[in-house]
């Protein structure tokens, strides 16, 4: 059995902000990263919770994030806002943006907002979440790094290109998904290597292009879509619409800007935001509980709510905190 050391959010959140601002990132930076991880590990998303500070110093060690970046506002057009992150991680150029983006929304009825030049290593309900708590509908993807192959294909090419959405409910938690286009997240994986425990199959082929459940084989291979043709399909969709259409690299660039040095992907995350307001006016509130007749009938099958579980595992862990594997705490800790 793994050996874990129990931490409250608190403890949990410190522990990452020390061992990021000791490694030299900017208050701002490292306390943006800690909150982003520490809701991770607090919401069960161990693969996008505190394990993503060893990354997040990787990433800076071999100087492919900016410690301290600015981000600055670009005001594209009447729904579409722009925000360069300036090679620094995206959270904080979000944060920056998102104001100016919700005033877009409102007054339009539909925005988008690019993040330009960030370095990504986060999930993406965190970024839809903001939106729901303002009763707007949301969808977000990114690329990351050329580690999937394209159905029909045994090379890597396509990021693990998440997709989120948003659904507000009143008095209730929002419908979020939130998926990549792969099996599973590339950190999902690393975390099977970690624990030495084999891969469900359908996840990924070796370097050969055979089928394997070995997690480090898989990760010197390639990963496999969720769905085959459709996920691939969807996968290709987040390259253009969050690479060349917002004027930034596709999963296979921001991996040769990489240079083998391990650190997260670098490039860009498009959000689109709708305002059932603005599309239904006076009627609003009648659509609104048509949606939640279908809330129900997902349920009254049985059917798990996408985003049910994290609500749950949020409620646990702000009561009885988180547990952490000793091996990756003892890691973070020598990062401090
Ligand atoms: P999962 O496959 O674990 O879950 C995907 C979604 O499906 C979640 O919304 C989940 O809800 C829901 N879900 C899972 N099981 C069921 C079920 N039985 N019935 C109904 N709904 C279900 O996640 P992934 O491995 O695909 O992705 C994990 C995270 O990795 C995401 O947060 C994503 O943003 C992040 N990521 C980030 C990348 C980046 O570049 N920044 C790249 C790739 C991934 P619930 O949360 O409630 O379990
Ligand atoms: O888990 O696939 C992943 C991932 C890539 C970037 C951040 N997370």
């Amino acid at each position: 059995m793994t050996s874990t050391v129990k931490l409250t959010l608190v403890e949990a959140y410190q522990l990452a902000y020390q061992a990021l601002l000791r490694n030299g990132f900017s208050a701002a930076h490292a306390d943006a990263v800690a909150k982003n991880v520490t809701a991770g590990e607090r919401d069960g998303c161990h693969s996008h919770g505190l394990y993503r500070v060893l990354g997040c110093v990787r990433s800076l060690k071999a100087g492919k994030v900016a410690a301290d970046a600015e981000s600055t506002l670009i005001d594209n057009a009447p729904a579409i806002l722009r925000v360069d992150a300036q090679g620094g991680f995206s959270l904080l150029a979000y944060q920056a943006a998102l104001p100016v983006f919700i005033d877009k929304v409102r007054h339009c009825g539909i925005a988008a907002l690019a993040i330009n030049h960030c370095v990504h290593f986060s999930a993406l309900w965190a970024d839809i979440e903001p939106l729901t708590e303002q009763g707007l509908v949301a969808l977000a993807c990114t690329p990351s790094h050329a580690w999937v192959t394209p159905a029909g294909g045994n090379q890597p090419l396509f990021g693990t290109n998440p997709i989120a959405f948003g659904w507000p409910r009143q008095g209730k938690a929002p419908f979020v998904f939130d998926m990549a286009t792969s099996a599973a997240a590339r950190g999902e994986i690393e975390l099977h290597r970690r624990a030495n425990k084999p891969l469900p199959e359908g996840w990924g082929i070796d370097s050969h292009g055979q089928p394997s459940t070995d997690a480090a084989s898989v990760l010197q291979g390639a990963m496999l879509t969720f769905g085959g043709h459709k996920g691939s399909a969807l996968a290709a969709m987040v390259e253009l619409i969050a690479g060349p259409l917002i004027g930034d690299m596709t999963s296979k660039e921001s991996l040769a800007y990489d240079q083998q040095s391990g650190s997260s992907p670098y490039g860009g995350e498009l959000i689109i935001a709708m305002d059932p307001e603005r599309f239904l006016g006076a009627d609003k509130e009648m659509h609104l509980a048509r949606a939640e007749v279908l809330f129900n009938d997902m349920a009254a099958q049985g059917a798990r709510i996408p985003g049910e579980r994290r609500f749950k595992a949020r409620q646990h862990s702000e009561q009885f905190g988180v547990e952490l594997p000793l091996a990756l705490y003892e890691e973070i800790v020598a990062l401090s």
